[in-house]
């Protein structure tokens, strides 16, 4: 168990405010665990920027597979990088749409490599990348 420690946060009035109506309609119970949250998001926030570090991610993406080549251009890119990809799931989402979430371990370098090389394919409508870490 980790030691638990207290601190004191001097805030403008008005933004506290602002803070904790955000806060209450999100759900959360204190200001205490939404800090907490805040915080991890800006640590792994700065982990995805670290392209030295190993992070954890998922890719989603949105594609055409009518759209030229993009199924094909889009299995040689996976197949090259079996050592990254942990898992694919596939869904087809009507006659054209096909969406796919990628879920991949490794060097952020390599992770944020692919995505882009995905990403830029042609007949991908959209595509997010979203990293994160187990070590925070
Ligand atoms: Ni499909």
């Amino acid at each position: 168990m980790n030691r638990i420690t207290r601190f004191g946060v001097s805030i403008d009035h008005n933004l506290l405010k602002k803070f904790d109506r955000s806060i209450h309609k999100k759900g959360y119970k204190n200001r205490s665990e939404a800090l907490r949250d805040l915080i991890r998001r800006n640590l792994i926030n700065e982990i995805s920027l670290d392209l030295k570090v190993k992070s954890i991610a998922t890719l989603t993406i949105l594609y055409n597979h009518h759209m030229g080549n993009v199924t094909d251009k889009l299995l040689e890119l996976q197949h090259n990088h079996t050592s990254e990809i942990l898992v694919s799931s596939h869904v087809h989402i009507d006659h054209n749409t096909c969406l796919e979430v990628i879920v991949l371990k490794g060097l952020t370098i390599n992770i944020q490599e692919l995505a882009n090389n995905i990403k830029a394919l042609k007949g991908i409508k959209h595509g997010e990348l979203v990293i994160t870490n187990s070590d925070i």
